[in-house]
Order: structure tokens, then C-alpha cells, then sequence
């Protein structure tokens, strides 16, 4: 079978034709979906394509969960598309073996579907959704660099991802800071770790009770994904990626945190989805970069593509439209926008790159986040210099349990190969002075004692706050 999208074919792989069939789907009537289904029936057989059983198990696990806590399937593309997937997830592995490993998930679902259904968790929902809407209202659709110019000093934190603990540590580092110091966040606040909400909740309340001292930048986790994505990313990419670097007897239960699955969990399906969209319209409207005299910061750097030398920029408009219309992966590959520019550049050898941006924004340095695994180091690039910060722990038991596997393995691999040296990967954040001097400060990683006794919390099914 074959369905098209924006005149691309895409083959739909027998397998999950016949599982569609027989679960009661329509298949001939395929060429009638509507394009982002298209777009999540690809993902979703490029999902399960994988014949790890674990992979297979969490797909079953997540698939129960959608069905479960959305049993009246109804008709709006999304609703439609965790049909599918729950469909196509329930019979692709039906039959598979280790049982009692399917049991223990079913059991874990339960649990968590109970405690969807707990008014408690629905006033949490209710809260984050209003602590995103309060947030975005404070962020403006106007200038997307933040002018901070009014400080004598800035201090800057990197990416978070979802490791609760790196955020109370950092926040304890930093401590309280003058009326003339801002803080500046660069973004990449979910995924990874497994406390994306929590998190997020955190840095939404500093924004909103300081707005004119705290300032968060989009990073680009700070993008909406469809269902089918986060599913991609957690079963395919990050498992995989695990499993590969796995040098463990046992490999970890979970690897891997997504914001949009950990809402559903927590939530339910349509609680979730509509906190995640709050989540989406928020991140939309967050700033891209920030500019301190002669210092920008920013997630990562980029130009788009149809960018012209000598052209200013200041007021950038955001890129929701685009971001939705595309996908996250279409959007991120075009780069065609500043913001999608800023964040997904991984690269700073481009030719000339640091030249324009220098011409650009009138700076002379730059700091970024997105490079975890080479946090603290400072790079010159072009007479600039270009400081990496990042401040997630990978030690911490709250950050993804590959992470740190992921650092040595992403430092050899890509570090040499991008021309940004391969410095060691630790949690830091930055202090940058009026006279553009900078001190990087080291966060202390997490101590023994508290990973095993987060550890032992996590195994006896104690949740860690
Ligand atoms: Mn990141």
C-alpha cells in the first residue's frame, strides 16, 4: 500500500495494513486522510518497525494508555491518530513474548490510569495550563531578541531537560541576585530527563513573579510534536540510541522522558494533550536570543537560509505557523526562519556564519546552550568567542538514564567533527559582566548519597516528590 504526502510516496509496510484491517480500519479509503494523519500513520509504522521486545512492550504499554483513557474515539484528526496508533501498537506486538514483563505494564498503566482519574492531578493540569497561558502573556509577539542592556550582569542557565534536581541545585547555586541582575534561561526545558512538567512548572513561576528580571529563551525542545513524534522519538530514536550504548547487565526500564507522554500519563489523553498544547502556544511565543552589550545568547546558532548580509534583525515574528504546517522535522531541516535557525544549528564552522551574526546583531561573543556534551567550553571562533553552557546533570537519577552515555559517546563522535573540541560535559552556568567578562560556574553534580537514595525510591515505586 502506498499514500502520498506533499507528493512524496510513503510505503506503508504490509504488517500494519493487515493489523489495521483487522481491527475493524478501512484500509482502502486510506487516500481520503486527512495530511497530518498521513504524516502520523508514517511515524507510526517507522515506530514499530523494531523488533526489540522491549520496544514492542512500551509501544503496547503507551498504546493501552491512549485507548484506555480516550475510549470514545472521535473524529477530530488527533483523536483519530491515538486510534491509530493504539491499533497499530495493540497488534503489532499481540502475541509477543514475556509475559509477565507485559503484565507488570499493564499493572504500572492501572496505576497510572487511577491516578489520571484523581481531582488532585486534574487541579495540577489546571494549573500548569495557566501558568503557560500567564507566561506567554508576559513574552509579547514583538521583538524576539531580548534587549538586556538595563542590567549591570547577567547570569545565564543552559539546557534542563527535565532533571528536577540540576533545576534546585542551580537555583540554590545562584542564590538571590541584585535588582540590576537578570536571569536568563537558554531554552530546551522537557525531554531527556523524566521531570519535564516539573521543571517547566518551575521556571514558568520565576518568569511570572520576576517577568522584568527572568527571561526564558526557546530552545528547540520548545516545539509542539505530534503524538506520533514523541512516540518516534522515544521508542525509536532514544531507545535505540540505549540500547546501543548500553554498557550494562541490565538496561534501564525507561530511558528516555517525553513531556507530551509524561502529560499523558499523568493526565489521561485528553487532559494531557491540552495541557501540552498550552505548552505548544507558550513556546511559540518565547524569544530566540538576548543581547547583552556586545554578548548575544541564544539556544544554538543559525541564520535561515534566505537571510542577506547587512539585513537587521530585530523584530522577528513568530514561526508557529510554519513550525505546525511543516512538522518539527521538516521544520527544523529548511531552517527558513530565524528561530529555526537559532535553534537546531549544531554546526558553527559554516562558512562565515559567525561573521554575519556578529554584523547582525552588533555583538562580539556569543553563549549557547544545545551542546551538552561539551558544557563549559570556550571556543574562538572567527577572533569570537563562543561559550557553551549547559546545566542538566547527567548524574542526576531524575535526568535520562543514558544521558551520560550519550555524552561520551555525542563528544567523540560529532565534537572533533563540528571543530568545537571535546570539553567535558558538567553542569554550569554563567555570569557575564557589563565589560563583557564572563565566569563560568561549576554546579556540584550530584552527590552518591542522593542518586542511590533516588534510586531506591524509583525501584519501590515512591514517587520522588
Ligand atoms: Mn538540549
Amino acid at each position: 500500500m502506498q499514500i502520498t504526502q506533499d507528493g512524496q510516496i510513503i510505503r506503508v509496510p504490509e504488517g500494519i495494513i493487515s493489523a489495521l484491517a483487522r481491527n475493524g480500519m478501512d484500509t482502502e479509503t486510506k487516500q481520503e486522510m486527512q495530511p497530518p494523519l498521513h504524516r502520523d500513520v508514517w511515524y507510526a509504522t517507522e515506530a514499530y518497525q523494531g523488533d526489540g521486545d522491549p520496544k514492542g512492550l512500551q509501544a503496547e504499554y503507551l498504546a493501552e494508555q491512549i485507548a484506555r483513557s480516550s475510549p470514545s474515539f472521535g473524529t477530530t484528526p488527533r483523536e483519530r491518530a491515538a486510534r491509530w496508533l493504539g491499533a497499530v501498537g495493540a497488534k503489532q506486538i499481540s502475541g509477543e513474548p514475556d509475559e509477565a514483563a507485559r503484565r507488570a505494564a499493564l499493572k504500572k498503566l492501572g496505576k497510572k490510569a487511577r491516578r489520571a482519574r484523581n481531582p488532585r492531578h486534574a487541579r495540577r493540569a489546571r494549573e500548569l495550563i495557566r501558568l503557560f497561558e500567564e507566561s506567554r502573556q508576559l513574552c509579547g509577539d514583538g521583538s524576539r531578541v531580548v534587549d538586556l542592556d538595563s542590567f549591570a550582569e547577567v547570569r545565564i542557565v543552559g539546557d534542563l531537560h527535565g532533571g528536577w534536581r540540576s533545576v534546585k541545585r542551580i537555583t540554590g547555586e545562584i542564590g538571590s541576585r541584585g535588582q540590576d541582575s537578570a536571569l536568563v534561561y537558554l531554552g530546551d526545558f522537557p525531554n531527556n530527563g523524566f521531570q519535564s512538567a516539573a521543571v517547566l512548572r518551575h521556571v514558568l513561576i520565576q518568569h511570572i513573579n520576576d517577568p522584568n528580571r527572568v527571561f526564558l529563551l526557546a530552545g528547540n525542545h520548545e516545539t509542539a510534536e505530534t503524538l506520533a513524534t514523541a512516540i518516534k522519538e522515544m521508542f525509536k530514536t532514544h531507545w535505540d540510541h540505549a540500547l546501543k550504548l548500553r554498557k550494562r547487565q541490565f538496561p534501564p526500564k525507561r530511558c528516555y522522558g517525553h513531556l507530551l507522554l509524561d502529560l499523558i500519563g499523568d493526565f489521561g489523553y485528553d487532559l494531557g494533550t491540552e495541557v501540552y498544547e498550552a505548552f505548544a502556544v507558550w513556546a511559540a511565543h518565547l524569544p530566540c536570543a538576548a543581547r547583552f552589550g556586545k554578548t548575544l545568547m541564544s539556544h544554538s546558532l543559525g541564520l535561515p537560509e534566505s537571510y542577506e548580509a547587512g539585513t537587521l534583525i530585530h523584530s522577528i515574528p513568530s514561526d508557529e505557523g510554519d513550525l505546525r504546517r511543516l512538522g518539527y522535522e521538516e521544520w527544523k531541516r529548511r531552517k527558513s526562519t530565524l528561530r529555526a535557525a537559532m535553534v537546531n544549528t549544531r554546526d558553527f564552522r559554516e562558512a562565515g556564519l559567525i561573521d554575519k551574526l556578529k554584523t547582525a546583531f552588533d555583538v562580539e561573543r556569543f553563549v549557547v546552550g544545545h551542546s551538552h556534551y561539551r558544557s563549559g567550553v570556550v571556543l574562538s571562533v572567527s577572533g569570537s568567542d563562543i561559550v557553551t553552557v549547559c546545566s542538566s546533570d547527567s548524574t542526576s537519577p531524575d535526568a535520562g538514564h543514558y544521558m551520560a552515555w550519550e555524552y561520551e559517546h555525542e563528544r567523540g563522535r560529532l565534537g572533533p567533527g563540528e571543530g568545537l573540541g571535546s570539553g567535558p560535559a558538567r553542569p554550569v552556568y554563567l555570569k557575564v559582566y557589563k565589560n563583557g567578562s564572563f565566569e563560568l560556574v561549576r554546579v556540584p553534580a550530584a552527590s552518591w548519597l542522593s542518586v542511590a537514595g533516588a534510586l531506591l525510591r524509583r525501584c519501590w515505586g515512591l514517587r520522588d516528590r
